[in-house]
C-alpha cells in the first residue's frame, strides 16, 4: 500500500471523465469543421487526429523505475483506440547492470491503487521490451491499468510504474 490515497485515485478518474466530456463536447463543433471542407488551414486549425497514434510510454524516459506514469499519461492524453503503446526498457544483462521490467495489466481500480498483482495478466516479459519495444493495441473501449509486475508490486507501488488508461473513441478514420 501507500503512496497512492483512495482519495488521490479518485481525482485521476474525475479528471479522466472531464476530459472525455471535453472530448464529446468537440464532437460537435468538430462535424462543423469538416462540413467546410477543404479548409484551407491558418492560425487556428484545429488539433483532431485521425490516424491512429503509436505513442511510446514515458517518451524519452521510457519504462523505468521512479518516472510517474501517473502525470506522464495525464499530460499525455488523450488517447484513443487503436492507439498503440510502446514500452521501452532493456532486457536483462549477463552482468545485472539493468533493471529487469514488464508489463501487467491489472483487472480493476482497487488493484490498480494497492499495486496488488493478483490476477493481473501479464503483456510484455521483462526481455521483451528491448530493441523497438513491446507495443500494445488499445483496441477496447475500456479501462487499462497498467503496471510494472517486477518485485511483486514494487516497481508498480515505490516505483511509481503505473498508469490508467481509458481510450477514447475517435470521430474520424
Ligand atoms: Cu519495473
Amino acid at each position: 500500500m501507500g503512496g497512492f490515497t483512495f482519495a488521490q485515485g479518485l481525482l485521476i478518474l474525475i479528471v479522466t471523465a472531464s476530459m472525455l466530456a471535453v472530448s464529446t463536447a468537440n464532437k460537435g463543433w468538430q462535424f462543423g469543421f469538416n462540413n467546410n471542407w477543404p479548409y484551407k488551414g491558418g492560425h487556428h486549425q484545429p488539433k483532431y487526429r485521425q490516424a491512429p497514434n503509436k505513442i511510446i510510454v514515458g517518451g524519452s524516459e521510457g519504462w523505468r523505475f521512479n518516472f510517474s506514469y501517473t502525470n506522464w499519461a495525464l499530460k499525455n492524453g488523450p488517447i484513443y483506440i487503436n492507439d498503440t503503446l510502446v514500452f521501452k526498457y532493456a532486457p536483462p544483462t549477463t552482468d545485472n547492470t539493468t533493471i529487469p521490467h514488464s508489463v501487467y495489466l491489472l483487472p480493476n481500480f482497487r488493484s490498480f491503487l494497492t499495486c496488488n498483482l493478483t490476477g493481473a495478466q501479464m503483456l510484455a516479459n521483462v526481455t521483451q521490451g528491448g530493441g523497438d519495444g513491446f507495443e500494445f493495441v488499445l483496441k477496447e473501449w475500456k479501462p487499462h491499468y497498467f503496471a510494472c509486475g517486477q518485485h511483486d508490486g514494487v516497481h508498480c507501488d515505490l516505483g511509481k510504474m503505473k498508469f490508467f488508461v481509458m481510450p477514447m473513441l475517435r470521430w474520424f478514420r
